[in-house]
């Protein structure tokens, strides 16, 4: 699954897809240059994991990124432009916030909310455009021979068009798996899930909770599938290139206990609806992503598919019962290793020993 990286020109897009993905792009500053890269999802208790079991390899979860390039004011419903924001799964919309008179704002002003509501309402007038097309076809078709479906499919459109009518964005509408299955192919735009980057300036960093209030956002927060992360860019940039010890230093001189990306890859993963789960043994400890509501037998799946038809149960215990017991044996003596069977959803954080035949 890929999140694409987009916003108006000069808003900082380029320099967080970097450090998020630790890519180091030749900046050739095109426009339409698709930038493809890996960020590793921050998980302290794989670390914990590791310092238990030394394993030989340690693997954590990735998220993918796209840098899709600027959306450019008043041409962002070109086809050509919005094109690449159909083939991402959610889009990281990075809103400029801080003000700095040496970068030039393509709007003239600096109003965070102005352009985050203006890209969605491009992306509405984009579905919409194709659920008008779409309607008057299925109209015609209707006039000749009614059909179910296709009824199904006429109710179906004509709730996102109001939906969209009265500025709901398609992903804050609950639909049914079925429905879902319908919309598919279309690939609307707005319902992709949505997360506001607030990019702010240097002087804010010690006032990231309060971002929101500040800068009069609120509006963009508690919407269904969507999120509001804020960081700031430059001294994300910064604490980039300095060693981990260096990095903790500058953090605690800003009151920080993390860094803004960490919390952005991890609002990027569950905001695509993915958990992860942990196995730990000798050879490796390792993060598996699965989405939220997978069955163990599937999640075994996720490792190997003959683990997945051979499932017998999986073992599974709490990652912090296992850290706080210090190994599988004592987690057991204490009762905390639960046998599971094939049904059983696994949960965000679950440590798994799947039990296979052959
Ligand atoms: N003052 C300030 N400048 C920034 C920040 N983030 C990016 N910039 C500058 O803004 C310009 C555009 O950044 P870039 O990442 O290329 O933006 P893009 O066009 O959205 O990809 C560059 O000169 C950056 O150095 C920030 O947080 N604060
Ligand atoms: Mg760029």
């Amino acid at each position: 699954m890929q999140t694409g990286i987009v916003g108006l020109p000069q808003v900082g897009k380029t320099t967080l897809f970097r450090i998020l993905t630790r890519a180091h792009l030749e900046e050739k500053g095109g426009r339409g240059a698709m930038h493809i890269g890996v960020a590793r999802v921050p998980e302290p208790r794989i670390d914990q994991l590791a310092a238990l079991y030394k394993p030989r390899k340690v693997t954590y979860a990735t998220v993918d990124y796209v840098d899709v390039g600027g959306i450019v004011r008043d041409r962002a419903r070109d086809s050509a432009v919005l094109a690449p924001l159909r083939e991402v799964d959610a889009l990281a919309h990075v809103l400029r916030v801080f003000d700095d008179p040496a970068v030039p704002h393509p709007a003239g002003s600096v109003d965070p909310l102005r352009d985050a509501q203006s890209l969605d309402l491009e992306l509405m007038l984009s579905d919409l455009e194709q659920i008008e097309r779409r309607l008057e076809r299925i109209e015609k078709d209707l006039k000749k021979k009614k059909d179910p479906a296709t009824e199904h499919e006429h109710a179906l459109l004509a709730r996102c068009r109001a939906s969209i009518e009265g500025e709901h964005p398609l992903r804050e509408f609950e639909f049914t798996a079925e429905e879902r299955k319908i919309l598919t192919g279309f690939m609307f735009l707005s319902l992709r899930p949505m997360l506001y980057v607030l990019n702010l300036g240097d002087d804010e960093v010690d006032k990231l909770e309060t971002a929101v209030e500040r800068h009069g956002l609120q509006k963009l927060r508690g919407r269904p599938q969507s999120a509001v992360v804020p960081v700031c860019g430059r001294i994300e940039a910064e604490l980039a290139e300095l060693d981990d010890a260096a990095a903790a230093e500058l953090l605690a001189a800003y009151g920080l206990k993390e860094p803004g990306l960490h919390r952005l890859i991890r609002a990027t993963y569950d905001l695509l609806g993915l958990i992860s789960f942990f196995t730990a043994g000798d050879p490796e400890v390792r993060a598996w992503t699965i989405r939220r509501g997978t069955p163990a037998v599937k999640a075994a799946g996720a490792i190997h598919t003959d683990i997945e038809r051979n499932f017998i149960r999986a073992e599974v215990v709490r990652c912090e019962d296992l850290l706080a017991a210090g190994s599988w044996p004592v987690a057991r003596e204490k009762g905390q290793v639960r046998l599971e069977g094939k049904d059983y959803l696994v949960q965000e954080g679950d440590v798994i020993l799947f039990r296979h035949s052959g």
